[in-house]
């Protein structure tokens, strides 16, 4: 069963397409026009189609890609109308996402890796403390106990931040005082969830970039000191990218995962932008799998990633005129 079926409800449904309103409208203001009047896929069609795709973000290596299978999938065939052409290029797309892996489950934890620590980094401002409470919340909704890190120590407000979002999730939350040792803290944090026996812990960071390497050194640091905590952690280090700021944050994503391991990715802030496009380019070029999406600044506002619903979502949403 796929994993949309098995999570979402039709609640959820309605808020991907609805956070993903922007981008859609974005492609349909030019594909809406491209799809009426053709049976063929012609040169013309092709052009504009790219337009669209890179407009909303997609990136010509990913675009020319989707190009390439839409004209193999449609060889030699004519299209009988334009539904037919924007199923085509939706399985296109869906061609070239890797599918969700069988044995990864949103907002679970493997049976035997107690506490499960995760790792959250990324550059400043991306959304990692916001994501960190909205993991915390779903994680808690599924049963788990779930402890929270404030790693981040470079500025006074990521504390109290952090703290607000704990108590908003409703989980505990291990701190020291503002400039100390990001592993002492993180160090502190899986001692204290080994000793209450919680099973996820969640430890956020300061915002980094991947060229400061005094910063990524430090980062280093922390997941040195956790593994030897706890042999086998941190378990999941997601980084987190800012969706808002389109292709830029692919660019972020490869220059991040060339200087330091990163398990899994976290695209935020979809909802507001007409840039969600460069989800399919990120899920398709970088070899880490996309986990979940930000939809939103509320608590509820993260879904796992399943390249179907947002394939479905973007290309096969608006009725064409
Ligand atoms: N609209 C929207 N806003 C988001 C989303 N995720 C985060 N934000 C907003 O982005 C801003 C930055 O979020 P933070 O969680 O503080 O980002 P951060 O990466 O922890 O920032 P630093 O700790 O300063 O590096 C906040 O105003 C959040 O409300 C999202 O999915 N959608
Ligand atoms: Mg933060």
């Amino acid at each position: 069963m796929s994993l949309w079926k098995r999570f979402f409800s039709t609640d959820k449904k309605a808020e991907l397409d609805s956070g993903l309103q922007r981008t859609r409208d974005n492609l349909w203001s030019r594909l809406g026009k491209l799809f009426t009047g053709k049976s063929t896929i012609d040169e013309d069609l092709l052009d504009q189609l790219e337009e669209a795709l890179v407009s909303a973000d997609v990136g010509i290596d990913t675009t020319v890609e989707i190009l390439q299978r839409l004209q193999e999938k449609a060889a030699n065939q004519r299209y009988r109308n334009s539904h037919e052409l924007q199923q085509l290029l939706e399985q296109a797309v869906l061609s070239l996402l890797p599918p969700v892996a069988d044995n990864w489950e949103p907002f679970t934890i493997p049976a035997n890796q107690r506490p499960y620590v995760i790792l959250v980094v990324g550059v400043n401002g991306v959304g990692k403390t916001t994501t960190i409470g909205k993991l915390a919340y779903q994680y808690k909704q599924a049963g788990y106990q779930v402890m929270l890190g404030a790693a981040d120590t470079f500025r006074a407000a990521a504390v109290d931040q952090l703290t607000i979002w704990s108590q908003r999730a409703g989980v505990p939350l291990v701190k020291q005082g503002m400039g100390a040792d990001p592993s002492a803290v993180a160090f502190d944090t899986v001692q204290s969830a080994m000793a209450k026996n919680m099973d996820v812990v969640i430890i956020d960071t300061a915002g980094r970039l991947h060229n400061k390497k005094h910063l990524m050194e430090e980062l280093g640091k922390i997941k040195r000191v956790i593994g030897k905590k706890l042999p086998g952690a941190p378990h999941e280090i997601l980084l987190i990218l800012d969706g808002s700021t389109g292709q830029n944050a692919l660019e972020q994503a490869r220059q991040f995962m060339a200087v330091t391991e990163i398990t899994g990715l976290v695209v935020t802030k979809l909802d507001g932008t007409a840039k969600g496009g460069v989800v399919l380019a990120i899920s398709h070029q970088c070899q880490v799998p996309i986990r979940y999406i930000g939809l939103g600044e509320k608590i509820t506002d993260l879904q796992p990633f399943d390249p179907t619903s947002f394939v479905h979502s973007l290309f096969d949403h608006q009725p064409i005129p």
